[in-house]
């Protein structure tokens, strides 16, 4: 299904969010704390753990990926997990906090296979448990985002990660369209859309701001929107890229909240080298969620107890599961179509061209 990008509802043009970003930073700031407290309780904050459950090998191009096949980083492949290592995963993240778990696979698409069957029963477990579970498996047929709704899976990650312009310096080896098409299965199918990007790969500010100006557009509004800084990995084609400043972490952040007043924004990948004073700018900003545990899917996060002594400083509370939304119930599985859905393979040898001369 290809997701609507109705005009009338997109109530932000290029203009106004460049006038947005450019403010004064305290003007900008308590304009999106404001927003913030009229939607969102500004003391809680979600605590989510990712979990890589298939790592590395991956066909796709991403520039920023260690995962991808084609680099060469020092990650360690592991096959897909079983229930038990992710049953146990899950419960030591709930342990320490985490209402939500991602589970994450370096696949470019799912496949109608055994390995499928095999995430679905992991998505009844985590279900189980009374987290929160969402996916990111890459991209989705109508058919599996239907399989994966009645199988008890809450929310579906996909991200845009930049602007349409800048997405094809980055990856080559699907196209923004394809994007679109996996969110927009997920939403007909009724699980609820975690879409956002990266920024600090090299784009403008305007690559970002039309980024968030194509997700405000989405009808309706994904529910959760991640914005992670880049990681830049050596071995990655992006690895020499300098990690984004502090101050535009907190404008992008402000400016997601105030154009998707009722999204979580999540303040994701990049924290290892934020401040808790930092991180505070973000909260107050519009952040509600950041991902915990010291590792993110491959690459290290923040450690528990540097989170405790931020939220304590803060006096920040960890959001319960499902406070803004309903627990899915497990349905009757539709079962896998009698004939495969192809998927286009776009954009075949591409090429990233690095492109700081663009930015603003
Ligand atoms: N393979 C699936 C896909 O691409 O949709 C799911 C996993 S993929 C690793 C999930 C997201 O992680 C990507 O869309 C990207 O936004 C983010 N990500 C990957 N590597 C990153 C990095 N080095 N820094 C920041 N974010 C990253
Ligand atoms: C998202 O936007 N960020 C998370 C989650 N969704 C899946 C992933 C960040 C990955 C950072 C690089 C790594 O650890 O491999
Ligand atoms: Fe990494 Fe996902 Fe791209 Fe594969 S599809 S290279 S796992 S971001």
């Amino acid at each position: 299904m290809t997701v609507k990008t109705d005009p009338i509802l997109r109530r932000w043009t290029l203009d106004e969010v460049r006038d947005l970003y450019q403010q004064p930073m305290m003007d900008l700031v308590f304009g999106a704390a404001s927003v913030h407290r009229e939607h969102h309780d500004p003391n809680e904050v979600q605590m989510s753990s990712l979990l890589s459950i298939k790592t590395g090998g991956c066909p796709e191009d991403c520039g920023y990926c260690p995962q991808a096949a084609r680099y060469h980083t020092d990650i360690e492949e592991n096959a897909l997990m079983t229930v038990e290592q992710v049953k146990t995963a899950a419960e030591r993240a709930k342990g320490l906090g985490s209402s939500r778990l991602c589970m994450g696979a370096a696949w470019r698409n799912v496949r109608d296979d055994e390995e499928f069957e095999q995430v679905l029963d992991l998505v009844r477990t985590v279900n189980g448990l009374d987290m929160e579970i969402c996916a990111t498996l890459g991209m989705l047929t109508p058919n599996q985002a239907e399989r994966l709704a009645a199988a008890g899976l809450y929310a579906y990650n996909h991200n845009l990660d930049s602007s349409e312009e800048y997405y094809k310096e980055v990856i080559s080896t699907r196209g923004y369209q394809d994007r679109l098409d996996t969110i927009g299965n997920a939403r007909q199918a009724g699980l609820t859309v975690c879409s956002g990007g990266i920024i600090g790969m090299g784009e403008s500010i305007d690559d970002r701001l039309k980024m968030l100006l194509t997700l405000a557009s989405l009808t309706p509004q994904p529910e959760s929107v991640p914005i992670n800084a880049l990681v830049a990995v050596e071995g990655t084609p992006l690895e020499d890229q300098q990690q984004v400043n502090i101050f535009e972490m907190v404008r992008m952040i402000a400016v997601t909240r105030i154009v998707m007043p009722n999204c979580t924004v999540r303040l994701s990948a990049g924290r290892t080298t934020m401040s808790p004073e930092g991180q505070a700018m973000c909260f107050l900003a519009g952040a509600g969620s950041i991902f915990a545990g010291d590792k993110l899917l491959t690459t290290p996060n923040p450690e528990a107890f540097e989170d405790l002594e931020m939220f304590n400083a803060l006096g920040l509370r960890p959001t319960a599961p499902y406070a803004k939304g309903k627990k899915p119930s497990i349905t009757d599985d539709p079962g896998a179509p009698g004939e495969k859905t192809r998927i286009k393979w776009s954009r075949p040898g591409h090429k990233i061209e690095r492109n700081e001369a663009k930015r603003k």
